[in-house]
């Protein structure tokens, strides 16, 4: 094996940000990945010559390091069983319902945390392969909260951030886990633990006490011999890169074209998210229906179109999840469409970045009603595009993006009553009202963008040295 090139800036992530497509001649090369945490990072990558390490999207499969979109991609191979038990077993199934409220019950399997342990000491190492003398390494989320540790203990001469891009659980849900000692020592390998929310973070050092035992101060962790920091920087959008595409002529031709295809009804109401239980979508599709049902609108008042990208599709939950979405869409549509005009247009599949745009400059209202979110970048992937000042936005208050975009329609997501209320309000807002909102979320968003959460971020890590 060819020896890999250094980097003084290397990022961690569980998959690389790359997905592999078969262009028109045949050939296998590599695209960018949607999804959350690429749409954010891979911007400062292409900026800094950094590396990234991480598993390439299948099995069993051996690559050599390699370029693409302007950066050194070092994949980590997984087995089968690795994406068994590591991938679709600790982490989605035993973090991540555990990390999101108990939404879902969370498995306790000793083998799943036994494959956590050995992947995240796989990735620990490719990372202290890549790493410069002194390099600083940036470790993401909840895949691999066990590197920080493995890391320092491989090389102790790095600089190690942490970030979590979902919610850090209150006492109360951490507690169950078995492993809680050993996961908040795997974090507390870091210098800089960063978290979407001053909530997370807080819940975080209050666990240092409680379960290490370990003297905190505000937003420090002291150990014997070093201080971990442990803070809030809530990630955002590439906010220039949203408002181009929104004032690009296709893309606002398209938008209209949408509507028409819709049938020109007064209001188009959006939700685009990963299909997961955790995003409340048959919570938002049921306020909808629920109008509709108290004949407080009518077809041709709205039309919900509900964007759901397949997700985690090996894991049963996720599976059930799906079918009884479109058993609800059906039966919706059933109850309240004329012929040709359904109210709620449902698709099962990913948008490029461009028909994303469309989308939103095509919705009067968009509907983002977590459960628990950490961040949800869709809500403010929706408020860059609007620089027409004429959308609503109508948001969970339990995303991160909540404590930021306090001029949306704010709902509780299990409140039906409220969140039906609020998306009529929403609906009905004249273009005084809607553009007073849009135009204090903008501010925020356009001001707080991916580069300053990045920048924020690192500053915070290097001043530390
Ligand atoms: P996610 O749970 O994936 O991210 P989110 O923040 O909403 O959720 O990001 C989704 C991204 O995927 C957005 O950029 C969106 O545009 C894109 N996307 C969604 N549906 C799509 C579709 N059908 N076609 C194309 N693109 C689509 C996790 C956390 C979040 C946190 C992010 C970043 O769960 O809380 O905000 O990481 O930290």
């Amino acid at each position: 094996m060819s020896q890999p090139k250094k980097s003084e800036f290397v990022v961690v992530a569980n998959r690389l940000p790359v997905d592999r497509v078969t262009d028109e001649d045949g050939e296998g090369t590599w695209r960018r990945s949607p999804g959350g945490l690429v749409t954010a990072i891979v911007p400062v990558m292409q900026r800094r010559e950094g590396a990234w390490v991480g598993w390439q999207g299948s099995p069993d499969e051996d690559l050599e390091p390699f370029e693409a979109e302007g950066m050194t991609l070092q994949p980590v191979r997984l087995s089968a069983a690795d994406v068994e038990l590591y991938y679709e077993g600790f982490s989605n199934a035993t973090l991540w319902p555990l990390y999101h409220d108990v939404i879902a019950q969370p498995v306790y399997r000793r083998k799943l945390w036994e494959a956590y342990e050995r992947v995240n000491r796989r990735f620990a190492r490719a990372a202290a392969e890549v790493a410069e003398e002194g390099a600083v390494v940036w470790v993401q989320d909840y895949q691999l909260q066990l590197v920080p540790k493995m890391l320092r203990e491989l090389r102790p001469d790095l600089r190690i951030g942490f970030f979590l891009h979902i919610p850090f659980p209150p006492m109360e849900l951490f507690q169950q886990l078995p492993w809680r000692k050993e996961i908040l020592e795997g974090l507390l390998g870091a210098d800089l633990v960063g978290f979407q929310s001053r909530d997370a973070a807080s819940n975080f050092v209050r666990l240092c006490r409680r379960i290490c035992d370990l003297k905190t101060q505000r937003h420090d962790v002291m150990l014997d011999d070093r201080t971990v920091r442990a803070d809030h920087f809530p990630i955002s959008v590439d906010a220039h890169e949203l408002i181009a595409l929104a004032e690009d002529e296709d893309v606002q031709q398209r938008a209209v074209q949408i509507r028409e295809d819709l049938g020109n009804p007064a209001s188009v109401l959006l939700g685009v998210d990963r299909l997961d239980y955790t995003k409340g979508i048959q919570q938002r599709l049921q306020a909808f229906t629920e109008l509709f049902e108290d004949r407080r609108i009518k077809v041709g008042d709205a039309v919900f179109v509900q964007v759901a990208t397949p997700s985690r599709e090996r894991v049963e939950e996720y599976r059930i999840l799906r079918d009884e979405i479109e058993l609800q869409v059906g039966r919706a549509n059933g109850m309240y469409a004329e012929l040709g005009s359904p109210i709620i247009n449902y698709m099962h599949t990913s948008y490029t970045r461009k028909e994303l745009a469309a989308l939103y400059l095509a919705a009067d209202v968009m509907v983002v009603t977590p459960l628990r979110d950490g961040m949800n970048l869709v809500a403010k992937e929706y408020v860059a595009c609007r620089a027409d000042l004429k959308g609503s936005l109508v948001l969970s208050e339990f995303a991160g993006a909540a404590d930021e975009l306090h001029r949306a329609y704010l709902v509780n997501p299990y409140d039906i009553g409220g969140t039906k209320q609020r998306m009529y309000e929403a609906m009905h807002a004249g273009p005084v009202e809607r553009a007073r909102r849009m135009r204090s979320m903008r501010k925020r968003v356009i001001e707080h963008d991916v580069d300053l959460w990045a920048k924020e971020f690192l500053d915070a890590l290097e001043a530390g040295r």
